[in-house]
């Protein structure tokens, strides 16, 4: 029976990530994963992940983005993979849209370099999209994309060399408390570590059963090929567009498989066990509007993928300590829009299972915001 210092479960993006920092520590750390990292079962697949700091959500959110850019370069170095590529990042929508004065508000409380564009700028600077005459855009240059299969990998090569022990394919059944170890029980034996990390996920709710105020939430990534030249990676940025209030969806420039494009939210409430994987002909004509209705393009569905987002109530995300059992550290129900964070998000969480005080406030995502 294996034993560890910390043991994380689930390597998708925090859990890979929180690993990664462990393994720099000395300590005797593992990794636990159902499936092989990275794969497309969860909430990191499908080739990229929009990252900027102009947070519409929250300026809250802004000193942990300044964070997860400088710790972004760190693991690209010490991988030696490229994992982000930067395109610059535009918000659309009515001059009173969430996307809008949220970035903007942003930008200004953080000094992050951005620009305000009107409905003509947009339509001059960026002739794929048709925006209504309604629309407006905040552009920030630093936006991009961070390629989600590929930053996994990454953690996972420079934690093996680090020595972490990489435990694929393996099913993690049970945790049971005691007072100083927790006995991790998996479909292959049992493991004792002083701290785990859950990072489950969608799954997560299977080894935190009180964390009933998550939803799992279906969400489909379409690819649409297109042969305009506009829409090369160089030309085109990451967007958000808002086009009824809280109603977005958003997209990436064309990266050798057509322009990527998705909903934000509206998507089935589901589980990991009950997810449709299947993308039906009626979701792709229904995207296929989308695309003609807000850009200039002839567009050819070339195909899809299922993902799933897990909620929490307010969106923020979770990182803390179980609320009755300290040896157990939560992570990672992000609501969609967490893995631009997940390297500073792990290195949060590997200070967390080391009782070290967190490099930055983390009190907005602590769990007692949900005690009633
Ligand atoms: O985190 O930027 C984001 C995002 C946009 C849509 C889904 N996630």
């Amino acid at each position: 029976r294996g034993t560890f210092d910390i043991l994380v479960i689930g390597l998708g993006a925090a859990g890979s990530s929180a690993l990664y920092h462990l393994s720099k520590t000395g300590k005797k750390v593992g990794g636990i994963d159902q499936f092989m990292p990275p794969h497309t079962h969860g909430s990191s697949h499908g080739q990229s992940r929009i990252i900027r700091q102009a947070y519409h959500e929250d300026p809250r959110y802004v000193p942990f983005i300044k964070r997860a850019y400088v710790l972004w370069e760190e693991i690209e170095k010490n991988s030696g993979k490229l994992l982000f590529r930067k395109t610059g990042g535009l918000m659309l929508g009515n001059p009173n849209a969430g996307v809008i004065k949220g970035a903007e508000l942003s930008a200004q409380m953080h000094d992050i370099p951005y620009a305000y564009l009107s409905n003509q700028e947009i339509r001059t600077r960026f002739p794929a999209f048709k925006p209504g005459n309604d629309i407006v855009g905040v552009l920030e240059k630093n936006a991009g994309i961070l390629f989600p299969e590929d930053c996994i990998k990454a953690y996972l090569e420079v934690a093996a060399a680090n020595r972490a022990n990489i435990l694929k394919n393996e099913k993690v059944l049970s945790l049971n408390t005691h007072t100083d170890v927790v006995e991790v029980t998996t479909n292959q034996g049992h493991y004792l570590a002083n701290k785990v990390i859950v990072a489950t996920g969608a799954w997560i709710s299977a080894f935190i059963p009180d964390l009933n105020l998550l939803t799992v939430e279906r969400q489909v990534l379409y690819w649409f090929k297109t042969n305009n030249q506009s829409l090369r990676v160089d030309d085109l940025p990451v967007y958000i567009w808002e086009y009824a209030p809280g109603k977005m969806f958003y997209g990436f420039p064309d990266l050798g498989d057509g322009i990527k494009v998705a909903h934000h939210h509206a998507g089935e409430i589901t589980s990991p066990e009950t997810l449709n994987r299947h993308v039906s002909p009626e979701e792709i004509q229904s995207m296929k509007k989308v695309v003609s209705d807000y850009f200039n393009l002839n567009v050819a569905f070339n195909y899809g993928t299922v993902c799933m987002y897990t909620n929490t109530p307010d969106e923020r995300f979770i990182i803390d300590y179980h609320p009755q059992h300290k040896n157990i550290i939560i992570a990672s129900p992000c609501s969609g829009h967490g893995f631009k964070f997940a390297s500073v998000t792990g290195k949060l969480l590997s200070q967390l299972a080391l009782d070290e005080k967190p490099e930055l406030d983390i009190s907005m995502f602590r769990i007692n915001r949900f005690a009633k």
